[in-house]
């Protein structure tokens, strides 16, 4: 049996480890070596040039190595017949988890203030109120914005989700669909983006949508960097009307040497890492979907191919 690999970040040694543990006789092909493309069994992919997968005659079945399926779903040549499974996991969930609470906490804190004062070496104190008295609102109620949503709910803060469905969450304020976004907006102090990148999603994080929350609002991107127009955050820190962001994900990855982004003193940068896929883990599910693809069983973590996430 033969599985195409094609990562989003070099590690491909430790993930072929991992396969080969778990699918006895698998023979990883890391791409764009693929040798006879037809003998080429299975693909677990997180990105891939438009038009390959279509180029492999003889697949069963493509896993996403991420939660995000963007990256190979806006391949208007994507086999979509075929069995296609995301990353839904613990593991991935538990760390998104740590990354929101972990940049919550800073924008609620105020943590830009101190790190340029500390460039100036400034001591001056700024009241903040009690994270009960903040309201922080999530973009995208799923596997992770449910869950990151419950641990802000639990540190106190005052926290809504927006979804395309009606979400009963204890204790979480439920917004749904286009008609109560800007409801959710003007009551959200601390904005938090884990949407999926779908048609609806793309650019939603613009001028508009940041002109409907409270001045001096901010906001957390770890969803996808097509969802934000770049220029329209710049401009919303200029006036003041976002007085933070931090942001895990851009238009274009690795971000630019020469962009704006990178020395603005308001703008926190991480690299596309607010939670990585564990190879380990994807290993385990990719070895039960391989087999449930071969008793000819639905597959786990199965994507909705007309939501498109
Ligand atoms: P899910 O599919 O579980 O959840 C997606 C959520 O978004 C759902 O609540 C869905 O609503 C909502 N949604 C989708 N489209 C719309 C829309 N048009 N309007 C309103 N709500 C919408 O995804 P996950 O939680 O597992 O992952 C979310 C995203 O996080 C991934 O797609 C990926 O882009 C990103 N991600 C980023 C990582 C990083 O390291 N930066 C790591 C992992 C994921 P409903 O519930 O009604 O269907
Ligand atoms: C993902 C990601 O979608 O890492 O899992 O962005």
């Amino acid at each position: 049996m033969k599985l195409l690999f094609k990562s989003g970040i070099d590690r491909p040694d430790w993930w072929r480890r991992e396969l080969q543990s778990r699918i006895p006789g698998l023979e990883v092909m890391i791409w764009p070596e693929a040798g006879n493309k037809a003998e080429i069994d299975y693909a677990l992919v997180f990105d891939m040039p438009h038009g390959e997968l279509a180029t492999y005659p003889n697949l069963k079945g493509i896993f996403s190595l991420g939660a995000g399926v963007d990256y190979v779903m806006g391949d208007p040549d994507f086999p979509r017949h075929l069995p296609f499974s995301r990353v839904v996991d613990p593991d991935l969930t538990q760390r998104m988890k740590e990354y929101v609470v972990q940049q919550v906490l800073n924008h609620h804190r105020i943590q830009n203030i101190y790190d340029q004062q500390k460039n100036q070496k400034q001591w001056n104190d700024i009241f903040v109120p009690a994270a009960t008295n903040r309201k922080v609102g999530i973009l995208g109620m799923g596997e992770l914005g449910a869950t990151a949503a419950n641990a802000l709910h639990a540190l106190g803060f005052k926290v809504a989700g927006w979804s395309r469905s009606k979400k009963d969450i204890d204790g979480i304020e439920s917004f749904s669909g286009n008609e109560e976004l800007a409801a959710f907006l003007a009551r959200t102090e601390i904005l938090v983006c884990l949407l999926p990148l779908t048609p609806a999603t793309t650019d939603i994080l613009n001028k508009n949508l940041f002109s409907k929350m409270p001045e001096g609002a901010s906001f957390i991107n770890a969803g996808r960097g097509l969802q934000l127009v770049e220029n329209d955050l710049l401009e919303a820190l200029d006036s003041g009307q976002i007085s933070q962001a931090t942001l895990d994900v851009f238009r274009t990855e690795p971000l630019p040497q020469d962009h704006p982004f990178w020395g603005h003193p308001d703008i926190r940068i991480t690299p596309h890492n607010a939670s990585v896929s564990d190879p380990a883990r994807v290993a385990d599910l990719v070895a039960e979907n391989v087999r449930r693809i071969e008793a000819g069983r639905p597959i786990l973590n199965q994507v909705d191919m007309d939501r498109g996430y």
